[in-house]
């Protein structure tokens, strides 16, 4: 071990610090200014004492990082030299913050001596994530203990950290000095997943009254199913809320929102953070609702206009049985959802193979259990919204997505990293727009001796932004620069950008080759390129939206309370 005081020492005393608070996964960035880090996670990684991941691009490292966190239920710490490379990791900083995610930062940086005197790749890094990130100057021979209490307190946080760590010259330890302590006995890397259930906390229970609705937001958790069914209420749950199964998930809720059974909704229960629609957006708003929300561990609760009445835990169900009224209530929901679900099947059939629609739908049907599929923003996770039939409860399925500030960017590498942190999980799935996934294409880049994912990313590729014509600036009045400044279509071959990764790549062109792409056993990483048009997505959300025809499916009032 090399002596106190040494740069090497202090790195080493660094790391273990993480891995004593827990840190399994570190990433890494090339650098000069980082190389003790470099040096002792190396030695680290190859005694089995914790999993390193190198890669070239510090945004993509960011995200990686996240993606492990994610998938690991366990705090991940990414590590860069000084300068630019540490304000590439704003994004994913930016995610993790709003998505409640342990990313630790660990910057190598000069002397703070240095700061101010234009010396060479020398800026102001503590702070530099500001409101998302509480960052930590570790000084030139800052003491042991004081790195780690700075580490433990880091890894202790719900979000994100940074460990800014200034490093003098020598950098490297003197040859012959180790550059990680050999393991104790016993020790050894242990990478199983930690319990990503959020623990049964419940609240005080509810009282039984007004007709409610469970709305269940990205990372909603297994509580918001069971306070619907035992509550005997209907559950509007996202793909990504981990709460849409059971028989009181309403697949189109989206679309039943508009009906006169959305206009009867009095109370509503959010958990999570419902980011997906604007029907959903609409019911938090609407002021004769009663609107209670449950804290998340983010600590960033949904309460449109601070109005929401907020609960630190999911609530207990009202003790007394549902009333005649909830059971109408529920039941009008039930019904009006298969109706709706079976002409909503009936339209998607009808549409040329191979729409948006269809590979959501096969998409979703492939999530076997024990199965983690890593959702892109944009049309995809909204696509899988309206087609994703709920599941049986308990299968152990991961839906996830970047739902915190909903980016386009680092999914490519959220998603390698969700399946490495699931360690012994089956193959998993990724659904990615071609603007999402070009925009992290660096993501693929994999050097030979990192440990490679079991992935398969299927991309639906409409050559541009297809959301944007489902939003305003889609209507005719604006076709004018519609193209070039919304829809940015790139006419990108995503075959040709797969090869220069060396990433395995099959073009599916129909729903029968997907399935068989996506039921490839081969390990490894492997792109699923699915071409579709958006010309038609205006049209086909209209038709969508006519699905719910109020006149014919208006639900019997419920009987009287
Ligand atoms: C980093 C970032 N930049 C820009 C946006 C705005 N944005 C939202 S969706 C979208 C287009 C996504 O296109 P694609 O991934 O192809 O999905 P599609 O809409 O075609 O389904 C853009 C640019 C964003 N959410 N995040
Ligand atoms: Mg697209």
């Amino acid at each position: 071990m090399s002596p106190p005081g040494h740069t090497a020492y202090q790195a080493v005393v660094l790391l273990r610090a993480l891995l004593d608070a827990g840190v399994r996964d570190v990433v890494l960035c090339p650098g000069s200014r980082s190389a003790p880090l470099a040096l002792a996670l190396y030695a680290a990684d190859a005694a089995g004492d914790l999993r390193l991941h190198v890669r070239i691009d510090e945004r993509s490292a960011g995200f990686l990082a996240l993606g492990l966190t994610i998938g690991s239920g366990r705090p991940v710490a990414v590590v860069t030299t000084s300068g630019t490379a540490v304000g590439n990791l704003l994004p994913a900083v930016m995610e993790a913050y709003h998505g409640g995610r342990r990313l630790i930062v660990v910057s190598a940086d000069r002397p703070a001596a240095m700061r101010g005197t234009a010396a060479n790749q020398t800026t102001w890094q503590t702070g530099i994530f500001g409101r998302f990130a509480e960052s930590v100057d570790l000084a030139v021979g800052a003491l042991a203990d004081e790195v780690s209490v700075a580490a433990g307190e880091a890894v202790g946080r719900t979000g994100p950290s940074h460990l800014n760590v200034q490093f003098d010259t020598p950098l490297l330890p003197e040859p012959g000095m180790p550059w990680w302590p050999a393991s104790q006995p016993g020790g050894g890397l242990r990478l199983d997943p930690v319990s990503c259930l959020p623990p049964r906390v419940v609240g005080p229970a509810l009282s039984r009254g007004p007709l409610t609705v469970v709305v269940a937001g990205d990372d909603a958790g297994p509580g918001a199913r069971v306070l619907a069914e035992s509550a005997g209420w209907p559950l509007l749950a996202e793909p990504t809320s981990g709460a849409r199964a059971g028989e009181h998930a309403i697949r189109c809720y989206r679309l039943l929102l508009g009906s006169t059974l959305g206009a009867q909704i009095e109370r509503v229960v959010v958990v999570g953070h419902p980011t997906l629609s604007r029907p959903v957006a609409g019911l938090l708003a609407r002021h004769t609702v009663e609107l209670l929300a449950v804290a998340p561990p983010s600590g960033h609760v949904t309460t449109p206009e601070h109005r929401a009445q907020v609960l630190s835990a999911v609530p207990a169900a009202p003790e007394s049985p549902p009333s005649a009224a909830e059971i109408a209530w529920l039941a009008a929901w039930r019904g009006m959802d298969a109706e709706v679900s079976a002409r909503l099947d009936q339209l998607v059939e009808a549409l040329p193979e191979l729409d948006a629609l269809q590979v959501a739908q096969v998409v979703g049907e492939a999530v076997t259990p024990g199965t983690a599929l890593i959702v892109g923003s944009s049309n995809p996770v909204r696509d899988l919204d309206l087609m994703l039939v709920p599941y049986v409860p308990r299968g152990r399925r991961r839906i996830v997505g970047n739902r915190g500030l909903a980016g386009i960017d680092g999914l490519v590498s959220t998603a390698i990293g969700v399946d490495l942190g699931r360690a012994g999980a089956p193959r998993s799935l990724a659904l990615l727009g071609d603007l999402s996934f070009l925009h992290d294409s660096n993501g693929l880049l994999l050097g030979p001796d990192e440990p490679r994912p079991d992935l398969t990313v299927v991309v639906v590729n409409d050559d541009g932004g297809s959301i944007f014509t489902l939003l305003e600036q889609g209507g005719p009045e604006y076709s004018a620069g519609f193209e070039r400044v919304f829809a940015t279509p790139h006419h990108a071959d995503l075959e040709a950008v797969c090869r220069g990764a060396g990433t395995a790549y099959r073009l599916a062109a129909t729903r029968e080759e997907l399935r068989a792409a996506i039921a490839d056993p081969a390990p490894g990483l492997r792109v699923v390129e699915v071409r579709a048009s958006r010309a038609h997505r205006r049209a086909t959300a209209a038709a969508i939206a006519a699905l719910v025809d109020n006149r014919g499916m208006s639900p019997s009032p419920p009987a009287a309370r």
